[in-house]
């Protein structure tokens, strides 16, 4: 998801056609206004008729003919105006946002509009002004993008993370900046690095506004199989949670000393973690010193907060956003079902070239407990997989009863590869 239209290069271009069509405005404008006063003088200055029938006759006549020329007038103050409409559209250079409706939020025009550098010019990247990044589909939740820029600016934010990520989820990423102060939550009984790993604020209710959640308090979310991955993922004392990754299950379950182990030169020292729930994988990871970034939303549970108060970097956003990540910079990529997008099978390989581009040569990917809702499903990925020539570490297919509660066996595959040097 990039930003809206950025057209370097043609900024100055813009500009001047902009102005040329101004003076040309202006100038009709002008025209108009001195016809409507004309008009105006010539109805109100003519000499009185003594016969009253003609008199009549041609004030009616002259009546219809003024009121011809006001509508002509009216047409083109209309005309203009949305010629005006059009300009700003492209002094903005936002062509797909109409922010000539009437219910645009102020500061969303503020902050989309172009700012020119102050030497004109950069010499290096030839850039001319700076754009304000902004999803191309906010433009299609224009009314929920507008209502999250309407506020008080230097006051406090509304209370709408939830709106936030609805506009998220529909592709309005990245989401435009605000000028208020986002709701501070007190986070009271923060535990020291590394005690906070598997000690969180988790028991302090207070510490997450849980408006816009089912779950009302960490006690609740405890039991809850909130997906694939996170299944009484906030309990992080009794349960499986913080067994996961240093004691397996089944097969499929791999360890992350074995893993680490796998390491080539360098070894393991950063990693990404994707759809990684509470965050126990970068947990493990710290404790190997190695550095994990978790990403998650917060769907249904407040994913964000409690991987920040276990001590550990989480980022928000979307599978469907291009990791904000330079390539060839991870030595470690973990992700387990999360990665099913669903969809057709290019949604996946989007998915998986933004992967291998993130991750550095020779560096581990590690897909952990991935469904496979078919043989199907489990032959693309297989056959995804192989194009990009990954050497196979380890290879488990397995069967696992239906972690999501329903009974059957389901098929799952785990897998470490490591990344190629590419010509
Ligand atoms: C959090 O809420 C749950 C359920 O409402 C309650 O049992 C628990 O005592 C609360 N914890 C704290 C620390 O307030
Ligand atoms: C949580 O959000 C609600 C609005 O939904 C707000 O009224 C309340 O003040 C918030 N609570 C905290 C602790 O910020
Ligand atoms: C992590 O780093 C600390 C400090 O350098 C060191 O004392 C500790 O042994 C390391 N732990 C592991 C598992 O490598
Ligand atoms: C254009 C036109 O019909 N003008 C008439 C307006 O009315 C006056 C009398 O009030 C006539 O003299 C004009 O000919």
């Amino acid at each position: 998801m990039g930003s809206v239209s950025l057209k370097i290069g043609d900024g100055t271009a813009r500009f001047k056609r902009a102005s040329l069509c101004s003076s040309a405005v202006n100038i009709l404008m002008i025209f108009c206004v001195i016809t409507t006063n004309l008009f105006a003088l010539y109805a109100f200055t003519s000499s009185p008729k003594n016969n009253n029938n003609n008199l009549l006759h041609h004030v009616h006549k002259n009546i219809s003919l003024v009121s011809e020329q006001v509508s002509l007038i009216l047409r083109e103050i209309d005309l203009s105006q949305k010629k005006l409409a059009q300009m700003e559209k492209e002094i903005l250079g936002y062509e797909s946002i109409d922010l000539s409706r009437p219910n645009i939020a102020n500061e969303l025009k503020i902050f989309l509009l172009r700012h020119q550098l102050p030497l004109w010019k950069d010499s290096r990247t030839g850039i001319t002004e700076m754009v304000a990044s902004v999803g191309h589909s906010c433009d299609k939740a224009s009314d929920l993008l507008s209502q999250f820029m309407s506020y008080k600016v230097s006051g406090n934010c509304p209370d709408d993370w939830s709106l936030a990520q609805k506009l998220i989820l529909k592709g309005c990423e990245p989401l435009p900046r605000r000028r208020c102060f986002a709701k501070t939550v007190p986070k009271v009984g923060l535990f020291p690095f590394p005690i906070s790993l598997w000690k969180s604020v988790g028991n302090n209710n207070k510490s997450v506004n849980w408006s816009g959640l089912n779950c009302k308090s960490f006690e609740c979310l405890k039991g809850k199989k909130l997906s694939r991955d996170c299944i009484g993922c906030f309990d992080l004392v009794s349960g499986y949670e913080n067994l996961r990754f240093v004691k397996a299950k089944s097969k499929n379950d791999f360890l992350v000393d074995d893993v680490l182990a796998l390491g080539g030169s360098g070894g393991i020292r950063i990693g990404f973690d994707i759809g990684g729930g509470s965050g126990s994988f970068a947990a493990r990871m710290a404790e190997k010193n190695v550095t994990v970034i978790t990403n998650s939303l917060n769907v249904d549970a407040p994913f964000s907060e409690f991987i920040a108060a276990r001590g550990l970097f989480p980022i928000y956003l979307s599978l469907d956003h291009r990791f904000p990540f330079y390539d060839n910079v991870f030595d470690l990529i973990h992700a387990s079902s999360a990665l099913d997008v669903g969809g057709k099978p290019e949604k996946l390989e989007f998915l998986m070239f933004d992967i291998d581009r993130v991750l550095r040569a020779g560096g581990l990917f590690w897909l952990d407990n991935f469904f496979c809702a078919s043989e199907e499903k489990k032959q693309t990925l297989t056959r995804l997989i192989e194009r990009f020539g990954y050497k196979k570490l380890k290879w488990v297919v397995g069967e696992k009863v239906d972690s999501v509660g329903s009974g059957k066996s389901e098929v799952v595959l785990s897998a470490v590869l490591q990344k190629p040097v590419r010509g």
